[in-house]
């Protein structure tokens, strides 16, 4: 079954969206197997966002995303990864789809909310980054059935 990494960012846990966040994604019918909430030590946030160093958004990013704590979680479920991209929305929330987590709770790319893995190599690689093995949890969900065919 196939996990990915969701971040609520600084921004999200600042303005109490935690709630509203994960309770979306829960509706959705993905399963949370990971869950913790942490102050993003520097190094982490510049490996996370190496493939954007250089760029002209970097340094506010790093800023921002180690500015508060954030909550990191892995969900799983069949196609999880496009389903969450989905649910969240496009990069800029201006430009986003009312229905959308970053359309419906923001307005600027800077502050979109939520960070999801945006491919099959990334979630691997982004799951590996953000957790240790144990930290992820094997378990059943006896309503399964009913979400999943
Ligand atoms: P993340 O990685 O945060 O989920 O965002 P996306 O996957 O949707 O988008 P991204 O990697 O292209 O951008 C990473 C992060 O940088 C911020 N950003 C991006 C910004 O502040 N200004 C910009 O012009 C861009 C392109 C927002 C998300």
């Amino acid at each position: 079954m196939e996990r990915t990494l969701v971040i609520i960012k600084p921004d999200g846990v600042q303005r109490g969206l935690v709630g509203e966040i994960i309770s979306r994604l829960e509706r959705r019918g993905l399963k949370l197997v990971g869950l913790k909430f942490m102050q993003t030590p520097l190094p982490l946030a510049e490996q996370h966002y190496a493939v954007h160093k250089g760029k002209g958004f970097y340094d506010g990013l790093i800023t921002f995303i180690t500015a508060s704590p954030v909550v990191v979680m892995a969900w799983e479920g069949k196609g999880a990864i496009e389903i969450v991209r989905a649910t969240v929305g496009p990069t800029n929330p201006a430009k986003a789809a009312p229905g959308t987590i970053r359309a419906d709770l923001g307005v600027d790319i800077g502050r979109n909310l939520i960070h999801a893995s945006d491919g099959p190599e990334t979630a691997t690689n982004e799951l590996t980054l953000w957790f240790k093995p144990a930290e992820l949890v094997d378990w059943s969900r006896n309503l399964e059935p009913w979400i999943t065919e």
